[in-house]
């Protein structure tokens, strides 16, 4: 721009120094020859005088124009300078930026060219990027369909598991309720097996006894038979298993019981109602086997076993210390009862008994 100032500037010189250069123009038209050159002729005379006084007043204000334009031009002249000095320094950073931008161009040209090879390598990374995003896609599509598959088989899944938990919490209940009954169960269960070994062991003893008993029962039957069958001596009387004496004389409790004795039996025991029937029946007052004697109103048997039934006449036994053994009286008419308690001293007929 400051260039073209300063030559806009030395471009008015000459229209300055030549100001008559157009009327030297105009002089020049009156040598065509033409209808019109004598009226171009007046108005250019009249034209020349006016343009006279103009040129006059306009040199006049020239004259001042110039003086203005004079110290115009020493200020422009100083403009000049300083902007010659300023044009002369721009052109030194111009030379200097020129330099930096062909350094930079290079550095530019150096780092577009290493771009290049890095875009190339891009590009093909991105090529290889694509195919691998390409095949990522495809697998992607393909993990999608099978995620989508997976997550079917998921939901699927989720709601047997749910079912099963609820089958699984309903099991574990009735599995509690189940172990509680099986705990119970078991209890009494191993109760049962204790008492049904203790049972076990019971029965095996009452086996054992009902063994050993069979046994004794068969003993004893055959002994029952035998003395069911066996005959009894001469003058004896049978009654069941046993044989019967009735003395032909009469003695003392005692005396009648040693008589007894020396024939291998005792006074009778009567042990129950049909024997002492039969007792009853044989027609004699009689020596039983009963006495008191050792603890007054206690009766045992001479075997010394307990009287525990009895077949007292009523009113007996009456006698206190004084009528210590029983004996058989058969005046009353009750076909079994007949006991009465008589001094021992007393002498009556006995009836001896014997097994067999
Ligand atoms: C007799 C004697 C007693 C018996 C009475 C019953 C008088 O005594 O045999 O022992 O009790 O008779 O009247
Ligand atoms: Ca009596």
């Amino acid at each position: 721009m400051m260039p073209m100032d300063i030559d806009d500037t030395q471009s008015n010189k000459p229209r300055t120094e030549n100001p008559v250069g157009d009327t030297v123009s105009e002089v020049q038209c009156w040598k065509r020859p033409s209808g019109v050159a004598v009226i171009c002729l007046g108005l250019l005379c009249g034209l020349l005088l006016a343009g006279i006084i103009g040129l006059f007043v306009y040199s006049r204000d020239q004259q001042a124009r110039y003086s203005i334009l004079g110290n115009e031009k020493d200020q422009f002249q100083s403009e000049e300078d300083h902007l010659q000095t300023h044009f002369s320094t721009l052109s030194k950073d111009r030379d200097l930026l020129h330099t930096k931008c062909k350094t930079l161009k290079d550095e530019l040209q150096t780092n577009y060219d290493n771009l290049t090879k890095e875009r190339d390598q891009l590009q093909k990374s991105y090529d290889k990027l694509n195919e691998e995003r390409d095949q990522l896609q495809t697998s992607y599509n393909t993990l999608t369909k099978r995620r989508d598959q997976l997550q079917t088989s998921y939901n699927t899944l989720a709601k047997e598991k749910d079912e099963l938990q609820t089958s699984y919490n309903t099991l574990a209940k009735e599995k509690d309720h189940l172990q509680t009954s099986y705990n119970t169960v078991t209890d009494e269960r191993d109760q049962l097996q204790t008492i049904y070994n203790s049972l076990t062991k019971i029965k095996n003893q009452l086996q054992t006894s009902y063994n050993n008993l069979t046994k004794e029962r068969d003993l004893l039957q055959t002994s029952y038979n035998n003395l069911i069958n066996q005959k009894c001596p001469k003058n004896w009387k049978k009654f069941g298993c046993s044989c019967y004496y009735i003395s032909s004389v009469k003695n003392t409790w005692n005396a009648g019981r040693q008589d007894c004795l020396n024939r291998r039996a005792d006074l009778v025991i009567i042990n129950s109602r049909e024997e002492q029937a039969f007792i009853k029946a044989l027609g004699h007052r009689s020596w039983i086997g009963l006495t008191d004697r050792d603890v007054d109103g206690t009766w045992r048997w001479v075997d010394g076993t307990p009287m525990t039934t009895s077949y007292w006449i009523n009113g007996e036994p009456n006698g206190g210390k004084k009528e210590n053994c029983g004996e058989n009286k058969i005046s009353n008419d009750d076909p079994v009862m007949a006991w009465n308690d008589q001094p021992c001293d007393h002498e009556n007929y006995f009836i001896c008994e014997r097994f067999g």
